[in-house]
């Protein structure tokens, strides 16, 4: 049974052995197909038209999400089933963590995710595991995706112009945890004041979510933002972050809408874009999905 824990927390080894599964999926395919998955989700607008797709925006935020982490966990597994699980990397910890400077986390050090980008080489990150990862890029005059023509994965650090130098503090964290007691609320979307879009970061405050991707920038601005292994780190995270608030207030019970919102985002229906199409409803006790939080 998979335990997912704090990267901080892995051994050395384990951490190793993640970072070389992951370039396994990424040498034979597998790992782009996240990626294209995603950026597609994410151009999948529901209704058409609407800014809500079918994995952000709206309820299925997180059960999408939660799916599509299965999925690389279990794929990660199948390389190596000697993980312990996919980790997560605990960001609401690492400002005070590191003197105010998230920036300074190991994670950014060459034996875990590899460095921040180099200015000069247009921020792209040359050392660490993925130093040789060429990032696949979105075209969508002709909604292909075509290989970057350099490798090494773009970061900045808090110094994207397009993102943010704002990072998340526990305290924000705890605050939505007992501030916000319903799940999500019509008209379904990133304007409601309630705790799926108050974790995924659209309105005013802590912008938990979003507010990450943004500190990153490079490749995790855009929706082809899987192409950066933080992706799934920092999504292992938002789901612990939930799966401490069904554990507060309801695993299942809590879940809106059950019936009447959006297509893909009520309790019954079909969440797509995911190797195996599931329904929002299974995959909201992670008990029976087999996995646990150290
Ligand atoms: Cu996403
Ligand atoms: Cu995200």
């Amino acid at each position: 049974m998979p335990v997912r824990k704090n990267i901080l927390d892995m051994t050395r080894d384990e951490v190793k052995r993640f970072t070389a599964a992951l370039n396994a999926l990424k040498s034979n395919g597998t790992y782009d197909a996240f990626t294209r998955r995603h950026m597609t989700a994410m151009n999948t607008a529901t209704p058409a038209g609407s800014l809500r797709n079918i994995a952000h925006r709206g309820p299925a935020f997180l059960p999408w999400h939660r799916a599509s982490l299965l999925e690389m966990e279990a794929a990660l597994l199948a390389v190596d089933p000697s993980l312990p699980g996919m980790p997560y990397w605990r960001w609401e910890r690492e400002g005070a963590l590191n003197g105010g400077n998230p920036a300074r986390s190991r994670v950014w050090t060459a034996d875990y995710l590899g460095s921040d980008g180099v200015a000069t080489s247009g921020n792209r990150v040359l050392n660490g595991p993925f130093a040789s990862w060429v990032a696949l890029l979105h075209q969508s005059s002709t909604n292909t995706f075509v290989p970057r023509s350099t490798p090494g994965l773009v970061r900045a650090l808090g110094r994207d112009p397009g993102g943010t130098t704002s990072f998340p503090v526990e305290a924000q964290v705890t605050d939505v945890l007992a501030k916000y007691q319903t799940y999500d609320a019509s008209p379904w979307d990133a304007t409601v004041p309630a705790f799926r879009n108050q974790l995924e970061g659209w309105t005013a405050g802590s912008q938990l979510h979003n507010q990450v991707h943004r500190w990153v920038g490079g490749d995790m601005l855009v929706g082809t933002s899987p192409n950066d292994p933080v992706f799934w780190l920092h999504h292992c995270n938002i789901d612990r972050i939930w799966w401490a608030w069904q554990s507060r207030y309801g695993v299942v019970s809590t879940y809106r809408p059950v019936t009447g919102g959006p297509a893909g985002h009520n309790l019954g229906d079909q969440m797509r874009q995911l190797i195996t199409p599931r329904q929002v409803g299974s995959v909201l006790d992670v008990k029976t999905l087999g996995y646990t939080y150290a």
